[in-house]
């Protein structure tokens, strides 16, 4: 079986661990990576969604931050600090950092960020095939009030919302700066037409599926894809699980809810991009709202709390797939 996810960072990670051991002999599992969350740092290319899938699947991670590497120190970041280089609110580990440096060195070298990332997963054999989304620029904004601004607004990097401002004060809304311009990364669109499932983690709905979803021929090619599509809920009773989804999809007016996710999302059979849906237990409510709206809802145990939930996880993932398919 060819299994295509998409993914974000932390959520769709460790949810990827859980499929990635179910996978029999023959499978493949191809993850498109969202890239939108990258910044530029001290002249050094940070990928943090495809680095923390890296690690997670790698075993290099620090499992309880989700992102960046494990036994880490950060003598380069305290050194820097002291030379008055800003940001000081981002923190590059020193283990972190040597993947920057190569990652940069290869792309002023010529290579694309696809080369580049195969290049890195050769240390870290993730068991899967890795993709960047785009080796095109493409950078997640979101727009903040701002009194001294004329406009009343301004957007700041995601990175700058997300660690500086720790998503403090409300989004009014989201800009992928880049994207129009961009294009899939080669593979993207084969990989997501050819997969006999596609599979969306429960990753970021906005920020990083999101995203991925505006490269122009992602969604078509989701859309048109021969296989089911089916996703899991990162929200869960009501409530993002971790991270920022809620301030998110609050600002943008989207239903906080298992169930308001996924018609963000739509039905494939009604111009949107899923089939089948899971939700937890808990919001087994959704599933009824959900058959309306045509898509195919199942409410199983979503929390990863160990490496078995998250197998099982992503079995009823693929039993879902199963029956759609
Ligand atoms: P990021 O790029 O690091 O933010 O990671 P993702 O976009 O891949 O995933 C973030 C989402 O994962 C958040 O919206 C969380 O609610 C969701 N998430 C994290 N842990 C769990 C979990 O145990 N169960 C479910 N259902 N969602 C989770
Ligand atoms: N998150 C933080 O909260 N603080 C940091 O200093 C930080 C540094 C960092 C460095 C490399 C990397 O790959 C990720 C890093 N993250 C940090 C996580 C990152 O900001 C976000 O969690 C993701 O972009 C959301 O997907
Ligand atoms: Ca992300």
């Amino acid at each position: 079986m060819h299994l295509t996810a998409l993914s974000g960072g932390i959520g769709g990670a460790r949810f990827l661990t859980g499929l990635r051991s179910i996978l029999r002999p023959g499978d493949d599992l191809t993850v498109i990576g969202n890239t939108a969350d990258d910044v530029w740092l001290f002249g050094l290319k940070v990928c943090p969604d495809l680095d923390s899938l890296m690690y997670t699947l790698g075993g290099g991670i620090d499992v309880e931050r989700g992102w960046g590497r494990a036994d880490e120190t950060w003598h380069a970041k305290e050194e820097l600090a002291a030379y008055g280089v800003e940001p000081t609110w981002f923190g590059l580990g020193d283990r972190d950092l040597a993947t920057h440096v190569v990652r940069t060195q290869m792309l002023g070298a010529g290579y694309t960020l696809t080369q580049v990332t195969e290049a890195l997963c050769v240390r870290w054999q993730p068991g899967v095939r890795l993709l960047p989304m785009s080796d095109d620029r493409v950078e997640t904004h979101i727009v903040i009030d701002d009194e001294s601004a004329a406009s009343g607004r301004r957007a700041v990097h995601f990175q700058e919302y997300w660690v500086h401002m720790r998503a403090s004060v409300p989004v009014r809304g989201v800009v992928e700066v880049g994207v129009e311009q961009s294009k899939p990364g080669p593979d993207v669109l084969d990989a997501i037409t050819a997969a006999d499932a596609v599979i969306v983690p429960p990753s970021n709905p906005i920020v990083s599926i999101g995203t991925i979803l505006e490269v122009p021929g992602i969604r078509e090619a989701v859309r048109a894809a021969t296989g089911p599509v089916v996703g899991v809920s990162p929200i869960v009773g009501g409530a993002a699980v971790r991270g920022m989804a809620d301030q998110l999809l609050g600002g943008l007016g989207i239903e906080v809810s298992a169930s308001g996710v996924a018609r963000h999302y739509g039905a494939r059979s009604n111009g949107g991009v899923v089939d089948g849906w899971l939700v937890d237990e808990r919001d087994r409510a959704a599933a009824d709202e959900l058959s309306d709206a045509q898509i195919a809802c199942r409410a199983v145990p979503l929390l990863m709390s160990d490496a078995d939930a998250t197998a099982t996880m992503a079995q009823d993932t693929l039993d879902l797939a199963a029956e759609l398919a």
